[in-house]
């Protein structure tokens, strides 16, 4: 009997937490294999709870037992009525966050539904059975119960590796995880990065913040007057290119353009088009992106900072302007918890996330990874309308991400035709991109929200990765060695601004890193004392060194990648000693930002300024 109920627990749960997973959460479950991951890991972790709690006294056993159950069964329904509020499974800081839980208060009753009863249906079975459980103690079966678990927890992380991989590294959404992992380990793991995050939280202290400083104040170049003030009460609207790198702009492929709009856009007087402008993002890629421009920090060694530390306090450029008095919002069509936006973005002082649920999506106007572009751009233009201005609206498009697929109707250029298949559709897809946004810019003057704005747009990451270098070579017409591989990561970096007549190419070594104070010297807004490590990028006197997360560098004249130094002038190896004088300020440089993020600095901020 007492295996019995030992195994009716095991099946119950497991049964709940696998019909809750499959038929409440939308995972979307694609195919077999990810049927079986899920599978998999809701087993393998309910079976070694359980496992591990049989080990012990005989006499209590059918009470832990019971506990346990009660205990599971209230994780999982927790989830179920959070998720069916928020779309979105509950986290530590969640459980912490007072709003959060007042939001939920009074709409609980209307979230549960009948049917839930059978979440607890099989405590009936079980209660009738107590008083007759009594166990015989066999407790090496129950280390081969806790043995087998690992196993099939293995096999659950090797799968889940294969079919998503880096999931733990890359911290992919909420959805992702409890895909991949369960809803229990998925909870263990949000639990350990919490830890790990007060952990770091609790030690750092303000002595910190000042030698941080120091060291931003040191490398900070003056801003150009010329520009502080340009784009003074303006809208700004910025655009976050998806995938898009600089080598596209100005060039062909088969002796067709592909990037028109964009090509004419810099060429004119209204338009500053930075050349050597780099991206700096790490495994959070579009997060990192974000991260780097609007905060002046840079993302994380490792997990994107939007997951990890979304409990920060920062002073990014949607709170600093909303203190201004611009409305803020970003508008984004995938699902909300992607990158855990919806969390990030609140904190970062956004009014408004217009995210997937905003947008009809049907299988006529989606490609690839959700909407595309032109229905993206053309439905998040009533909500524009109704925003009061002046307003700052951060675009994320989508449909230029990898595979790239795009329908031939959409289709401006064929795809290219060298033998990697994502090489030659990336020309495609940037070129639908590039319509999509001139569209964007006709329908803007139409409703009258163009005059009055700046326009800042920017690729996000790169898109064609090392592994794509046969193909990229054969179009380049050169081998793509690291010192050519760390060119390619360059992205597109345009400010456009209706009206100005001084628009230049400009070609100074710069990255994401720049745009915030880029940004609030054109408002004309001066932060109070802040902690940024980038610099205006319309500066006269630049420092032409960037820095990228992996932590090769870029100069005027050399560049540092795989710990070796490389002359722009040659594109060949040259002596190390040319690029030492930088190594120390680049490794620097990536860690007093990690300091800020790790040791929550900028909540010290505050008490210096009163302490002052
Ligand atoms: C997802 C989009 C793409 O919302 O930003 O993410 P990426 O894979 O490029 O980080
Ligand atoms: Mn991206």
């Amino acid at each position: 009997m007492g295996d019995n109920f030992f195994l009716l627990t095991l099946i119950f749960l497991i049964a709940k937490s696998y019909v809750v997973s499959r038929f409440v959460f939308n995972l979307e479950i694609e195919n077999v294999m990810q049927e079986l991951i899920l599978f998999l890991a809701n087993a393998g972790s309910i079976m070694l709870i359980l496992s591990l709690v049989a080990i012990g006294k005989k006499e209590t056993l059918k009470w832990k037992l019971l506990v346990t159950n009660i205990l599971g069964t209230s994780i999982l329904y927790f989830n179920v009525v959070y998720y069916r509020f928020f779309n979105d499974f509950i986290t530590m800081p969640v459980l912490f966050q007072t709003d959060n839980a007042s939001d939920l208060g009074g709409s609980i009753v209307s979230l549960m539904n009948p049917l839930d009863i059978f979440l607890i249906a099989d405590f009936l079975l079980i209660f009738y059975l107590f008083k007759y459980v009594n166990f015989v103690r066999n407790k090496q079966k129950h280390f081969k119960f806790a043995f087998a678990s690992v196993l099939i927890l293995l096999l659950n992380i090797g799968l889940a590796n294969i079919e998503r991989p880096q999931l733990l590294t890359r911290s992919f959404d909420r959805q992702m995880l409890v895909k991949n992992l369960g809803v229990y380990n998925y909870h263990l793991y949000d639990g350990f990065l919490q830890a790990k995050t007060n952990m770091n939280r609790a030690l750092a202290d303000n002595s910190e913040l000042a030698e941080v400083l120091n060291y931003t104040e040191s490398i900070k170049r003056p801003v150009n007057e010329e520009m502080t003030g340009a784009a003074k009460g303006k809208n700004v609207f910025v655009i976050s290119l998806e995938s898009t790198q600089n080598f596209v702009i100005n060039n062909k492929v088969d002796g067709k353009v592909i990037t028109p709009f964009l090509n004419q856009l810099i060429s004119q007087e209204d338009t500053y088009y930075f050349n050597n402008f780099y991206h700096q993002t790490g495994q959070g890629k579009t997060s990192d992106s974000e991260f780097l421009f609007e905060n002046s920090l840079y993302g994380l060694p490792r997990g994107a900072a939007f997951f990890t530390h979304a409990q920060n306090q920062y002073k990014g450029l949607p709170s600093l302007l909303k203190e201004k008095g611009y409305t803020t919002s970003v508008f984004h069509s995938n699902n909300k918890s992607f990158w855990n936006r919806d969390v990030m973005y609140r904190n970062l002082g956004y009014d408004n996330y217009f995210s997937e649920s905003y947008y009809k999506v049907n299988s006529e106007n989606t490609i690839g990874w959700g909407l595309k572009d032109q229905s993206f751009y053309e439905q998040s233009i009533p909500y524009l309308k109704d925003l009061s201005q002046p307003f700052y609206s951060k675009f994320i498009t989508l449909t230029n991400h990898f595979p790239f697929s795009l329908e031939q109707e959409d289709e401006s250029i064929p795809e290219w035709t060298s033998n990697d298949g994502t090489v030659n559709r990336y020309f495609t897809t940037v070129r639908y991109e590039d319509e999509a946004l001139k569209l964007f810019f006709e329908r803007l003057k139409e409703e009258g929200l163009y005059e009055n704005s700046v326009f800042i747009i920017m690729g996000d990451h790169y898109g064609i990765s090392q592994n794509h270098n046969d193909a990229m070579g054969q179009y380049l017409g050169k081998e793509i060695t690291p010192f050519v591989n760390t060119q390619l990561q360059r992205v597109p970096m345009i400010v456009h601004i209706p009206g100005e007549t001084n628009g230049r190419t400009i070609s100074n070594v710069s990255g994401q890193i720049d745009v915030k104070p880029t940004i609030l010297n054109m408002l004309g807004i001066k932060p109070d004392e802040d902690i940024q490590f980038g610099s205006d990028l319309f500066t006269k006197d630049p420092d032409q060194f960037v820095v990228l997360r992996d932590g090769s560098f870029i100069t005027d004249k050399y560049v540092y990648t795989d710990q070796k130094c490389y002359d722009k002038r040659t594109e060949k190896l040259t002596e190390q000693t040319a690029c030492e004088p930088y190594i120390k300020q680049a490794e620097d440089e990536l860690d007093y930002s990690d300091q800020v993020v790790y040791g929550d600095l900028l909540r010290f901020l505050e008490e210096k300024k009163q302490d002052d």
